[in-house]
């Protein structure tokens, strides 16, 4: 019977039931198996009900088939996934289980903590294993486009991580945009070892992946030498990464013997595609890439809030430096800092755009969700110029922003987090460039005597996820400030 495609949430879960869907160690999981295990899941979470009516359900696991059930199954069930990091520090994840108003806390056996125990017990949430879900069977899902569906923390300009909200229907369209750009289909196979608390992991390798029947590898975090000795072993036909992995590669096969490297970068040339985003892409690493691997770049730009917005062509020319056209679907238009738009293309402007992929709203947060937009465009903080058809990013309008490895971190979230040391009284944080991590947190203190960088960074690991802990620091007896005693940063980039 031909089914409607459209209606399906995973279509190959049911299309194509004998294929392998994912890859964990030495364990194969058909899509049937996926399907059938999302269904038990389901049902446990319904526990009878009809559906989760909106209920925020929030998960801890790694790369795992759990992982990939309690996704497909909160979802069908009517609710919205949050899925969390497994690298979260504990104030961290009491700040977005309170924010998401979760009721239960669904978690891998290994990542209990006494510390989580007490996150929990102060915010009233039910902690449990995917195993520890009854085994009901659920009635069949109703879906509606309009469900919200996904919801990722992300960091701003101002405070905390806000818990950004996606649609079914933004979802799809940012799954079947990429589908269609990228040339996805059934026969490809990916590592996964991108984390799963973001987009890039999330929709770009795993959802996109399990929408087309492809095969997805399972890793629990990035290591150079076992995917590396996958890729020789011609596992993967498509890869995806942040900058930093594909600079850590690249050093990596620096030390190898030649003919190890030449049987990884073999691997990688046989290989019909391999992406970088997240973070700019420098063209000493595009180039260094191409003539290790033959492999030029598709380098794209996205957004938590926009899913994937601008792309170089799968078929066509890949421009080092340039960040591609708008894919199907997304109108970008770029604006001065009064909203005017600018339509000379050397001209530096802000991206601003309306697409199909945007997300519904900042939960619970109505006011940042309408700053967010100006007239239906959602402003991204981003600064392009278009260079003969390819837009060009040159940086971010704040410097409150910072970019690591590919995460996007909050300048003023770390400083609040400093700020609660007892040795500390004044404090400024900035992202200084590295050829590694395109940037990393940098901080100038004003402190007392007491002040020791490497008893900070360890009282820091309870309060703040390890990448967010400045790598550099500098300590003062004032921080340069201007006429109306706002610190000036841009003055403590020779600081460091
Ligand atoms: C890890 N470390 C970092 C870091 N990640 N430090 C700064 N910035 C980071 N991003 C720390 C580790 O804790 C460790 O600290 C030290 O650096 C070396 O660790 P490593 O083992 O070399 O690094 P690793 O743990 O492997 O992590 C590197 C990484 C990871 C690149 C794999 O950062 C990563 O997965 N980044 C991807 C983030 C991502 O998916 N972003 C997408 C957001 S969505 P120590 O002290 O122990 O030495 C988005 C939209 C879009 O942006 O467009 O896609
Ligand atoms: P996030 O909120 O984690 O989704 O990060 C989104 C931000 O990552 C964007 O606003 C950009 O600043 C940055 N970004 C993503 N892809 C690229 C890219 N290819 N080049 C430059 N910056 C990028």
């Amino acid at each position: 019977m031909a089914t409607n495609h459209q209606a399906l949430w995973f279509p190959p879960l049911e299309e194509c039931p004998e294929r392998t869907a994912l890859i964990d160690g030495e364990t194969e999981v058909s899509y049937r198996e996926v399907c059938t295990y999302s269904e038990r899941l389901r049902g446990g979470l319904l526990n009878g009900e009809a559906s989760l009516d909106g209920e925020r359900v929030a998960f801890l696991y790694p790369a795992s088939i759990e992982y990939v059930g309690l996704f497909i199954a909160v979802i069908a069930a009517g609710g919205l996934a949050v899925p969390l990091s497994v690298h979260a520090a504990p104030a961290e994840l009491h700040h977005c289980l309170d924010t998401a108003g979760c009721r239960r806390l669904i978690l891998a056996d290994e990542l209990r903590s006494d510390a989580l125990d007490v996150v929990c017990a102060d915010l009233s949430i039910n902690l449990l294993s995917a195993n520890e879900l009854p085994h009901i069977a659920p009635a069949p899902p109703t879906l509606a486009d309009d469900q919200r569906a996904l919801m990722v923390f992300t960091s701003g300009t101002t405070g905390k991580p806000k818990g950004v909200v996606h649609t079914l229907a933004s979802l799809r369209a940012q799954i079947t945009s990429l589908i269609g750009a990228w040339g996805w289909s059934a026969d490809d196979r990916i590592p996964l070892f991108l984390p799963l608390h973001h987009v890039h992991g999330i929709v770009n390798v795993l959802c996109c992946a399990l929408w087309s029947g492809a095969a997805v590898s399972l890793f629990r975090r990035f290591d150079a030498q076992t995917i590396g000795h996958q890729v020789a072993d011609g596992q993967f036909n498509v890869f995806m990464a942040v900058p930093t992995i594909y600079v850590k590669l690249i050093a990596y096969l620096d030390t190898l013997p030649a003919e190890d490297r030449g049987a990884i970068t073999q691997g990688f040339r046989s290989m019909r595609l391999n992406v970088s985003g997240s973070a700019a892409c420098p063209v000493s690493v595009f180039e260094r890439w191409q003539e290790l691997t033959h492999q030029p770049l598709l380098e794209r730009y996205g957004m938590t809030e926009l899913g994937m917005a601008l792309s170089n062509p799968y078929r066509g020319e890949r421009r080092p430096g340039h960040v591609g056209q708008p894919l199907p679907g997304v109108v970008i238009k770029r604006v001065d800092e009064a909203g005017n738009d600018i339509t000379d293309s050397d001209v530096p402007g802000e991206l601003a755009v309306k697409s199909s992929t945007s997300f519904y709203e900042y939960w619970e947060r109505p006011d940042a969700t309408e700053e967010a937009f100006d007239d239906g465009w959602f402003l991204t903080g981003d600064i392009a110029v278009i260079d003969d058809g390819y837009y060009r990013i040159l940086g971010r309008a704040s410097i409150d922003i910072i970019k690591s490895g590919g995460y996007k971190l909050s300048a003023l979230e770390i400083e609040a987090a400093l700020l609660e040391h007892p040795s500390i009284s004044e404090v400024a944080v900035i992202g200084v460039p590295d050829n590694e991590w395109g940037e990393v947190v940098a901080a100038a203190v004003v402190a007392n005597r007491d002040f020791d960088a490497d008893a900070v960074s360890q009282w820091c690991v309870d309060k703040l996820s390890i990448y967010k802990v400045p790598r550099l620091w500098q300590i003062t007896d004032a921080l340069p400030r201007n006429a109306m005693g706002k610190v000036t940063k841009p003055d403590l980039r020779s600081w460091f």
